[in-house]
């Protein structure tokens, strides 16, 4: 038998979960390994374009999509599913357990400049995601692509880091991850609302006076896995004239990544209340987030409410 724990495993004995969630969760990880590997040979540029050899390419983002969307229907879990790159929800089986949202390729706009970016879930059990909470998800997970390929993932019992190795296995690396509640990193996203927004600027100049370390890559998947990578940080995005509630969405990309951040000990808020605790109205709903540390969360809230 081999001495390293993978997901599989890992799920069996440590995520405390039926057997139908396992298997999904396991059939999500397969598809983003076929991501992974349209990410590693597709040319750069990969927009709608013809590659060297004269033939038609997909977009990633839309090629990511097709291989979730594959996944998920092979499954045969998944009761409904909404994609930020599909405008509607896609009903398979209403008998089927789960409901997944999912971002395909968040910072997909990455892709030329090489930086990492990711894919990101959140699972719930039944046929509907309209008019639930993110508190309802049963778990969340992220895949980021970058130098290396890893896989987070919490049902609810901690947060679980694994790497793909070379013969295709996600093998754990971390378990238990924990987010301190101070933050000493801090990744501020739509900077330019602090023109509109008083609270955001003040946040800033508190960020900047205190010398918090600058770490923003333009991609939340990656800036939020820095955070639980480093044990600690803060990112935040709110609201501005061109995006008045902030750029990101509750569905696919703030709610996942407030169920993952609370079970490692942080928090997410919209500056109001908890991101878990927001209804999910429709699949375009976007949504102030400051998540991370969770004092620092606190403090943030306070001051832009001030
Ligand atoms: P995407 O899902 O289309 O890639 O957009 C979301 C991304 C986030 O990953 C990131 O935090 C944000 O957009 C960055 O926005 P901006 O380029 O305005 O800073
Ligand atoms: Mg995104």
């Amino acid at each position: 038998m081999p001495s390293q724990i993978s997901l599989n495993e890992h799920l069996l004995t440590k995520g405390n979960l039926s057997d139908d969630l396992r298997h999904l969760i396991c059939d999500i990880a397969r598809a983003a390994k076929y991501i992974q590997f349209a990410l590693r040979t597709t040319q750069a540029g990969l927009s709608g374009t013809r590659n060297s050899f004269g033939e038609e390419q997909l977009k990633l983002d839309v090629v990511s999509d097709d291989i979730i969307r594959q996944h998920l229907c092979q499954s045969r879990l998944v009761a409904s599913f909404s994609s930020e790159e599909q405008k509607d929800i896609i009903e398979l089986d209403a008998k089927a357990p789960f409901t997944v949202a999912y971002d395909p390729l968040d910072g997909s706009s990455l892709v030329e400049t090489n930086f990492a970016i990711g894919s990101i879930f959140g699972i719930y059990e039944g046929a509907q995601l309209i008019g639930r909470t993110p508190r309802e998800q049963v778990a969340a997970l992220y895949v980021i692509y970058g130098p290396r390929t890893l896989l987070v993932y919490s049902t609810g019992n901690s947060v679980h880091e694994f790497l793909l190795d070379d013969v295709g296995e996600f093998i754990l690396i971390h378990e238990f991850l924990g987010i301190a509640d101070v933050a000493k990193n801090y990744s501020p996203g739509n900077l330019r609302a602090i023109h509109e927004n008083d609270g955001y600027k003040k946040l800033m100049e508190t960020w900047l006076d205190e010398e918090l370390t600058l770490r923003y890559s333009g991609c939340m998947a990656a800036d939020i896995h820095h955070i639980i990578s480093k044990g600690q940080g803060v990112f935040s995005n709110v609201g501005g004239s061109s995006y008045p509630e902030g750029k990101l969405r509750l569905a696919f990309e703030c709610g996942p990544f407030a169920y993952i951040v609370e079970h490692a000990g942080g928090a997410a808020s919209d500056g109001k209340q908890p991101i878990l605790d927001k209804k999910i109205t429709n699949t375009d709903q976007r949504t102030p987030i400051i998540i991370g540390s969770k004092k620092e969360v606190e403090r943030a809230c306070k001051i832009l409410a001030s």
